[in-house]
């Protein structure tokens, strides 16, 4: 699964890749080096998140493109185009973006299309009004500008690399690409109705995207507790666990499950569920007092992914096989 960055110089596509992949401060990215040429990122931190990100330069002009670029648009599932909400007018970028919607769709047709509205940050957009204004404008525009039906609409997103809209941004767009998302939804909801829980995560615990949650509405709230909660673990397990390390891998593992009760009355739990793969779940402090039957009914949840992810593995294999033997 690839997943194209596409936008203007200095629009912040590198910035984010090294934030949300290379856990790198937001502050240490204002000197950043201009991308001067296609660069790939594999993330594979645990079997269910795997995908590459191809970070195209600032430069990169639809109209000239060349064979290598094509290539890369043509097997990639999704486009992002990163557009500096900090750079008005935006007149200019959401012609190249829509060139590039036109000219994707028209040689890989299964493509998604994504607009990050970024850096939607600082003085400008202290007011949440003007965060809306700002997305209702370029969408509206966008729409006029595709009068062919054929084209799909793309999606749109705020974000920037000094919050968590830039995460959850992301966990969107890695679950528009995995097709098993719908069938663990599912299992999070029934999860979720047998065990009285208010909200449920699945956690890529090395980039802290969110690959699955239950289909009630996500709220920054509490996807900010339970992404904080991975920290506390992470770093208490460095601290005082058996192995005395700064590796997250060798910090978390199957025995890895926490429980912190917040004065609100909630209870947070987490439990390991794959190598580098946490289930962080809310529960009101007094549904919580039969704990046994939500580690049982996690361990079933847990046999149903591994079971849709082999499923998957292995029509691709077969897949790959059919295709060699023709
Ligand atoms: N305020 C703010 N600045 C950001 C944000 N994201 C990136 N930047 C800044 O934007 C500048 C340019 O970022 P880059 O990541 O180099 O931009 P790019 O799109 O990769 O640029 P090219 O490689 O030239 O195509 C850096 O100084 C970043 O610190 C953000 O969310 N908010
Ligand atoms: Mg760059």
């Amino acid at each position: 699964m690839n997943i194209a960055l596409l936008g203007n110089k200095r629009a912040g596509k590198t910035s984010i890749l090294k934030v949300v992949f290379q856990k790198i401060s937001p502050n240490e990215t204002l000197f950043t080096e201009s991308t001067s040429r296609i660069e790939e990122i594999n993330v594979y931190n645990n079997p269910y998140t795997k995908f590459t990100i191809i970070d195209f330069p600032g430069t990169f002009q639809i109209s000239q493109m060349n064979a290598n670029e094509r290539k890369y648009l043509q097997n990639c599932s999704l486009v992002i185009y990163v557009l500096d909400a900090q750079d008005k007018p935006y007149e200019r970028s959401l012609d190249a973006f829509v060139s590039i919607l036109r000219e994707v769709h028209g040689m890989n047709s299964q493509c998604f299309f994504e607009m990050f509205i970024h850096k939607i940050d600082g003085d400008m957009f202290m007011n949440d009004d003007v965060k809306l204004e700002v997305l209702n404008e370029v969408s509206d525009s966008v729409r006029l500008k595709i009068s062919d039906r054929e084209i799909p609409e793309p999606s749109y997103s705020l974000t920037s690399i000094y919050d968590l809209s830039i995460y959850e941004a992301l966990s969107k767009v890695v679950q528009k690409i995995t097709p098993q998302v719908g069938y663990l939804q599912n299992m999070l909801d029934v999860l979720m109705n047998h065990c009285r829980i208010d909200k449920v995560y699945v956690f890529d615990v090395i980039t802290k995207l969110y690959i699955a949650t239950d289909s009630t509405p996500v709220d920054l709230i509490s996807y900010e507790l339970c992404s904080d909660m991975i920290d506390v673990v992470i770093d208490v397990s460095c601290i005082y666990g058996l192995v005395e390390s700064e590796n997250i891998n060798s910090v978390f593992d199957k025995k890895s499950t926490a429980i912190i009760k917040l004065d609100s009355g909630l209870t947070l739990y987490l439990r390991e569920i794959e190598h580098m793969l946490a289930l962080v779940c809310l529960v009101k402090a007094d549904n919580f007092d039969r704990q046994h039957l939500i580690d049982y009914n996690i361990e079933c949840f847990r046999e149903g992914a591994r079971k849709i992810f082999e499923a998957r593995e292995k029509w691709i294999k077969d897949e790959e096989e059919s295709k060699s033997f023709n």
